[in-house]
C-alpha cells in the first residue's frame, strides 16, 4: 500500500463545488483504501494569463493498492469527466488533480514527475496539503511538509543560483521586478553597482526593512552572506561547462527547496521566476 499526496485547484465555473465533485470521484475509486481531504481554500492566481478568476485549492491524502501510472490515470480521468479542457499553460481551469506525492518516490518520466517541481514552494499546495500530511517526506529535500510550510511562512529570499548568460539574466531582472521583490547582487549586476547588497533582516522592526528579494549566489561566494535562501533556483541549458554545473547541482539539492529551471527560453523563464516569487510571497 502507499501513501499519496494530490492537490487539487479550479476557477473556472463554481470552484469549490468542483472540488467536491472531484473528491467524491477519488472516493468512489476502487483503488481508494482511505482518503482524507482538506478544507478548500481560496487563493489568488498564480502565474498564467493576467486577469483570471480566483482559485479554490485543497488536498487529498490518498492510501491506495495502486502504481503511480495508475493513479495519474485516474486523476487525468476524473479531470476530464468534469469537464477540463487544456488550454494555455497555467489557464484557467475546471479541475486540475495533480499527483504530489507516491510515498517517498522520486521518479521523472513523460507527463510525470514525482514529487510535482513545483510543489515545495507554492502556498496554494502547502496550506491544505499541511493539514492533511504534515508529516509526509518530500523526498527531493528530506524535508516534511510541515517544514516546508514553515518555509514559505518565513520566506524572504530566493538565490539564483550559478552564472547566466545575459538574455537569461536580462529575465531574472525582469521577473523580480514583475514580482515587486528586491533584486540583490554583488558585482556582475545590471541593477546593482558592486558592493551594494542588502543585508536581510527578517526580524527587523521596519516592515520596509522585511525585504522579499532575490538574489545571486555564486558557489564560492553568495551575494547575501547570511540567511539561508527560503529556495534556490538554478539552471539548465546555460553554456557553463558540464562538470561545474554539475557540481553546482548536487550543492543546490541539498540546501532546501529548488527549482531547475531552461535558461534559453527566456521568455517562459521570467515567468516561471516571478511566478515562484508570487507563489512563495506570505502576501500571495
Ligand atoms: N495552478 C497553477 C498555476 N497557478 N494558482 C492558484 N492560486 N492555484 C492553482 O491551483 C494554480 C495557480 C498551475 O497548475
Ligand atoms: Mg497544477
Ligand atoms: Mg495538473
Amino acid at each position: 500500500m502507499a501513501t499519496c499526496l494530490i492537490g487539487l485547484g479550479s476557477n473556472l465555473g463554481e470552484p469549490s463545488k468542483n472540488l467536491d465533485s472531484a473528491a467524491s470521484c477519488l472516493r468512489k475509486w476502487d483503488g481508494t483504501i482511505r482518503l482524507e481531504a482538506s478544507e478548500w481554500v481560496q487563493t489568488a492566481p498564480i502565474g498564467g494569463p493576467e486577469g483570471q478568476s480566483t482559485f479554490a485549492n485543497g488536498a487529498i491524502r490518498l492510501e491506495t493498492d495502486r502504481s503511480p501510472r495508475e493513479v495519474l490515470e485516474t486523476l487525468l480521468e476524473t479531470e476530464q469527466s468534469l469537464g477540463r479542457k487544456r488550454r494555455t499553460r497555467w489557464g484557467p481551469r475546471t479541475v486540475d488533480l495533480d499527483l504530489l506525492l507516491y510515498d517517498d518516490l522520486q521518479m521523472v518520466e513523460d507527463g510525470l514527475t514525482i514529487p510535482h517541481p513545483w510543489m515545495a514552494i507554492r502556498r496554494f499546495v502547502l496550506q491544505p496539503a499541511v493539514q492533511v500530511a504534515p508529516d509526509m517526506t518530500h523526498p527531493d529535500t528530506g524535508w516534511t511538509i510541515k517544514r516546508l510550510w514553515e518555509n514559505l511562512q518565513a520566506a524572504r529570499y530566493i538565490a539564483i543560483a550559478g552564472v547566466l548568460p545575459g538574455p537569461a539574466r536580462q529575465s531574472v531582472v525582469a521577473a523580480a521586478k514583475d514580482a515587486g521583490a528586491t533584486l540583490v547582487s554583488e558585482g556582475n549586476s545590471v541593477e546593482c553597482p558592486e558592493g551594494t547588497a542588502v543585508k536581510f533582516s527578517p526580524n527587523a522592526k521596519d516592515e520596509s526593512k522585511k525585504y522579499f528579494f532575490v538574489s545571486d549566489f555564486w558557489e564560492e561566494k553568495p551575494a547575501v552572506e547570511d540567511p539561508t535562501p527560503n529556495l534556490v533556483i538554478a539552471f539548465s541549458g546555460t553554456e557553463s561547462d558540464a562538470e561545474e554545473q554539475s557540481r553546482l547541482f548536487e550543492r543546490v539539492r541539498k540546501s532546501g527547496p529548488f527549482l531547475f529551471l531552461d535558461a534559453r527560453d527566456t521568455k517562459r523563464l521570467q515567468h516561471d521566476i516571478a511566478a515562484a516569487i508570487t507563489g512563495m510571497k506570505p502576501d500571495a
